[in-house]
């Protein structure tokens, strides 16, 4: 089955979409309340318009399901999807006296010889956050990001709440609750001391019903080049994993968008993407032998069929 909702997407922001500044300097052209929906049934949406790297989705869920907040899982597994946002907090850090790093997102992009100053830089601090413990303890952690809010929110009594497994917990004994929800977002922590990044994915909310599992998440602000294509696979995968823990089947996923947006230094991509003709979507084959939610690991999942356009490049706004 070939799905278009990304694509509308796309169209819709180059369309209706106005210019619009942000947090990272770049630039964006951005619209405000957005919905997809998903039909699980239908395929695994993952985009066909350019080649997606499921591996880094199926290892970012994982740390998340582990509760695991620090970049050291994620560099094991070759995943480098939040190397900017630790090394951010390394460079900026009274302990770093290399070459000086300051707005190193936008310097890479233009100046040359600060780029491979950049990338050297970059290489030490992830063989520093693999071979060296206590360095990654200190700055491979990421704060409160998802997998600390998901599985050990901090209450103001000092307890914690497993959100995730009680959510579980409740799909299998209280289906038809209408209070299956996770939140990431905890006013206390949208402090850049507290999180690298305040959480995109802001709360999802699960639906039983015709004894399958729905999902919808509300994300405050959306990537539409980067990031989205990764959160619509993630969350799609989320709900197949969480069905399978509960013995149901998937329904849909819904997928609600604050702000919407395409950074002006990926219009080109965009333009891309809009010019091919979406494929077939593949399928998700999980391994049924797991029995836990807790205990798949990477190579569990194996994706048949995928047959996408080729990767598009572009670069990610610090
Ligand atoms: N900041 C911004 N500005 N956009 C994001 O999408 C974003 N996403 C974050 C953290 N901060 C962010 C976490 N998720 C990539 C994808 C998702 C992601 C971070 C980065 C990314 O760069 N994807 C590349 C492939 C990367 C690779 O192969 O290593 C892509 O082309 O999809
Ligand atoms: P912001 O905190 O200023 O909104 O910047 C976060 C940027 O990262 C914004 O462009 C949205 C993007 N993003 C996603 O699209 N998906 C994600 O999963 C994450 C973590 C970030």
């Amino acid at each position: 089955k070939v799905v278009k909702a990304y694509l509308d997407l796309l169209q819709y922001i180059v369309e209706h979409g106005v210019k619009k500044d942000d947090r990272t300097g770049t630039g964006t052209i951005a619209t405000f309340g957005y919905q997809m929906r998903f039909d699980l049934k239908q395929g695994f949406p993952l985009l066909t318009t350019k080649r997606v790297p499921f591996r880094l989705i199926v290892s970012e869920l994982l740390w998340f399901i582990k509760g695991d907040t620090n970049i050291k899982y994620l560099l094991e597994h070759n995943n480098n999807i939040w190397n900017e946002w630790a090394f951010k907090k390394w460079v900026e850090s009274s302990d770093y006296t290399g070459p000086d790093m300051t707005d190193f997102g936008h310097r890479s992009q233009t100046d040359l010889s600060f780029k491979q100053s950049y990338e050297q830089q970059m290489d030490l601090f992830k063989q520093r956050i693999l071979s060296e413990p206590e360095f990654a303890r200190v700055y491979g952690e990421l704060g409160n990001v998802y997998g600390k809010q998901w599985r050990s929110w901090e209450t103001s009594r000092g307890e914690t709440i497993d959100q995730f497994k009680n959510v579980i917990d409740e799909i299998k004994t209280n289906p038809d609750s209408r209070r299956l929800i996770v939140s990431s977002w905890s006013p206390e922590d949208v402090l850049p001391a507290r999180a690298a990044l305040p959480p995109c994915h802001t709360l999802y909310q699960f639906y039983v019903a015709d004894n399958k599992l729905s999902c919808q998440l509300y994300q405050r602000s959306g990537d539409s080049f980067l990031g989205i294509p990764f959160n619509i696979a993630s969350y799609a995968l989320l709900t197949h994993l969480v069905a399978h823990e509960c013995g149901l089947e998937v329904g849909e996923f819904v997928h609600t968008i604050g702000d919407a947006h395409i950074y002006l230094n990926h219009l080109e991509q965009i333009e891309t993407q809009l010019g091919r003709e979406p494929r077939n979507l593949p399928t998700l084959k999980m391994n049924a032998a797991i029995d836990s939610i807790f205990s798949f690991n990477v190579d569990d999942f194996e994706l048949v069929g995928y047959d996408p356009h080729p990767p598009i490049s572009g670069p990610v706004a610090v």
